[in-house]
């Protein structure tokens, strides 16, 4: 069996994505996830002008020679761009042992650990009360988890907080220019907890997302702040490379803590877990190395009693997420699932097995992956420029986003 060809699919059904599909001299097709918001075009080159001339006439069961050959074959190791195109080829392969077995990607990993996959939903709003009432709402939806982010008051363009109904942050020809300030950040954020405890009680799991805004001491005031109300974790509390500022936090707070949707490789988060400095693992099936990898990283974590919290934004695919649920069933150290739906254009362009109920998503039982990427439907959504928004101090100052 041989790859016979090596096609990238670039469409913007809502949002961009980036896809590859991989297709054998008998005919069985693998799909993985290229996306990496804001700078879709450079996967969509690497693996065009790099790397899918490389794939033709390999042999498809090869999937960890195939991730070396890429990883070390290239030289220049690593970084995101890199990584995503490797991710998709690895994905891709997987899928296409899943389909030539006759089994769900999730058996070949050993099979199910669990019956479903915990995810979270995100809630936002412009004040508490907006906020509070999208929980509710995803309540009765059934989730069980919850992440909130709610508008700093005098903070305009917070992080995770949609210009009404579905939150996309990356839009226009140009980055859009938001602000941000510490202090009111910090002085806000404690009470939209409180009130949130107070409505919904002590089960209902609370995330919140600090996306990479504090330094270590202002991570670890926020992380004493919020123990009284018992989140399940603070996440990316500031940038994952400054694993000194991580030791800071731990020092100071019991707030778990969750890291690394930006992460690439095991290197990067190495000392994150060996140090046991995080509670979840965030690296992404889309970013940092497929299914091959992810399994690396989240064995590491495993031997340190460290759960995976695996990325799911709505800027990952549905190829992505589909990949990630196979890795999460099948895992011994799951964690929880970030769980964001995605517009229904994209449902169309990507049509998957997975589901959802009551909580919990299911990648389904169809061999490989359960997911496929529509060729013809892809190209009725052309990709639009799009950007993730940058943040400015009220000096002008950029800031972390
Ligand atoms: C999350 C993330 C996303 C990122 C986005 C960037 O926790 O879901 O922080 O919302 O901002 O994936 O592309
Ligand atoms: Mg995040």
């Amino acid at each position: 069996m041989k790859i016979a060809e090596a096609r990238v699919v670039v469409t913007c059904p809502g949002r961009n994505f980036v896809a590859l599909k991989l297709v054998t001299d008998d005919g069985v097709t693998g799909v993985g996830d290229a996306t990496l918001n804001g700078r879709e075009l450079a996967v969509a080159a690497y693996l065009r002008e790099h790397v899918c001339p490389l794939l033709l006439g390999r042999d498809p069961h090869r999937i960890g020679d195939t991730w070396q050959y890429l990883y070390k074959g290239g030289y220049w190791r690593d970084g995101p761009v890199t990584m995503t195109a490797i991710s998709a080829v690895d994905t891709a392969l997987w899928d296409i042992k899943g389909k030539v077995a006759g089994l769900p990607v999730y058996q070949l990993l050993g099979g199910a650990a669990r019956s479903g996959v915990l995810g979270y939903a995100h809630a936002n709003g412009a004040t508490t009360a907006e906020a509070l009432d999208d929980v509710a709402r995803q309540v009765a939806d059934g989730y069980r988890a919850v992440r909130i982010q709610v508008a700093v008051p005098g903070v305009e363009g917070t992080y995770g907080v949609g210009h009404g109904g579905h939150y996309e942050p990356a839009h226009g020809a140009a980055p859009e220019e938001t602000t941000w300030s510490t202090e009111r950040y910090l002085s806000f954020i404690p009470s939209v907890f409180e009130a949130a405890r107070e409505r919904f009680g002590p089960d209902l799991r609370l995330l919140h997302d600090v996306h990479h805004r504090l330094t270590g001491i202002e991570a670890a005031r926020l992380g004493k702040a919020l123990e009284p109300y018992g989140l399940f974790w603070m996440e990316d509390p500031l940038p994952a490379e400054n694993v000194d500022a991580f030791r800071l936090i731990r020092q100071h707070t019991t707030t778990p803590i969750a890291t690394g949707e930006v992460v690439t490789s095991i290197w990067h988060c190495r000392d994150l877990i060996t140090e046991q400095l995080v509670d979840y693992v965030r690296t992404s099936v889309t970013h940092a190395g497929g299914i091959t990898h992810l399994r690396r990283i989240f064995d590491l974590a495993d031997l340190y009693r460290i759960r995976t919290g695996s990325h799911g934004p709505s800027d990952s695919s549905p190829v992505g997420l589909a990949a990630a649920l196979h890795v999460d069933l099948a895992v011994p150290n799951f964690g929880i699932q970030e769980h964001m739906r995605h517009p229904t254009e994209a449902d169309e362009v990507f049509p998957h097995a997975y589901r959802y109920a009551d909580g919990y998503l299911h990648p389904g039982d169809e061999p490989g992956l359960g997911v496929d990427v529509d060729e013809d439907a892809a190209a009725r959504f052309p990709y639009r420029p799009a950007y993730l928004p940058v943040a400015r101090l009220h000096d002008g100052t950029l800031h972390d986003w």
